[in-house]
């Protein structure tokens, strides 16, 4: 079914196609539509340790489908990397969450990509990461949040114009964190329990009123850089 975007707004939400490639990555690819995403892990057999993946559409929206159909996709563990691709349309990925909450993490063994692209879009990220992390969402005011997570290889993430906003809490950071936040009169940075074992790299970019907010009980081990933010509270 081909869905019609009007200007910059879709409707409909479109449709998600999800894949395992033969090296082991977990690959989501969205459409031009709103697409709304949760990737969670669980444990089927009880002995505690998690062994499926499951990719679905989000509660309560009936319109993102996954492969054509209702889904959900159901996997094995992530082999390699978690590559995340949903251009344009607002879009909304939560990993580690569902419809109640935090469940458990998602373990990715090495690389975690997401780029959500134009359109006002969320990240909601739980997981441990083994290799790097990047997350672009390209234009539009988007909002990205770092939950309870721990990550073993660098971290950027990159918000591009329209006003963003990025918030870390719980999270441990074993290598360097960069943000940039590019243009946007009112991004906002905000930190809140986190550990930072290496460099922390903050930039507002372009636009007046940019805060950041580093104030809530971190723990900066490296050096702190925090450029072109008209407020800084720490
Ligand atoms: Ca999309
Ligand atoms: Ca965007
Ligand atoms: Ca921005």
């Amino acid at each position: 079914m081909a869905i019609e975007c009007l200007e910059s707004r879709c409707l409909l939400a479109g449709n998600v196609t999800v894949s395992v490639s033969a090296s082991g990555d977990l690959r989501i690819k969205g459409d031009s539509a709103g697409n709304c995403v949760e990737i969670t892990q669980f444990d089927t057999d009880a002995d505690t340790f998690v062994d499926t993946t499951v990719v679905s559409g989000c509660v309560g929206d009936d319109d993102t489908t996954i492969n054509g159909g209702p889904g959900p996709f159901v996997t094995g563990l992530i082999g390699r990397d978690l590559k995340i691709d949903l251009k344009g349309g607002d879009d909304s990925v939560f990993i580690g969450f569902d419809a109640i909450g935090p469940t458990t993490g998602v373990l990715v063994p090495r690389h975690l990509k997401v780029d959500t692209g134009a359109g006002m879009d969320f990240v909601l990220v739980f997981a441990k990461v083994g290799g790097n992390t990047t997350i672009k969402t390209g234009a539009d005011a988007d909002g990205v949040a770092l939950a309870f997570s721990e990550f073993f290889g660098k971290v950027d993430v990159r918000t591009s114009d329209g006003d963003d906003f990025v918030i870390a809490f719980f999270s441990l950071f074993h290598r360097k964190f960069d943000l940039e936040m590019d243009g946007g009169e009112n991004d906002m940075f905000m930190l809140a329990e986190s550990i930072f074992e290496d460099s922390m790299d903050a930039d507002g970019g372009r636009g007046a009123s940019d805060i950041a907010d580093i104030s809530d009980s971190n723990t900066f081990l490296g050096s702190v850089e925090l450029d072109n933010f008209e407020t800084v509270i720490m």
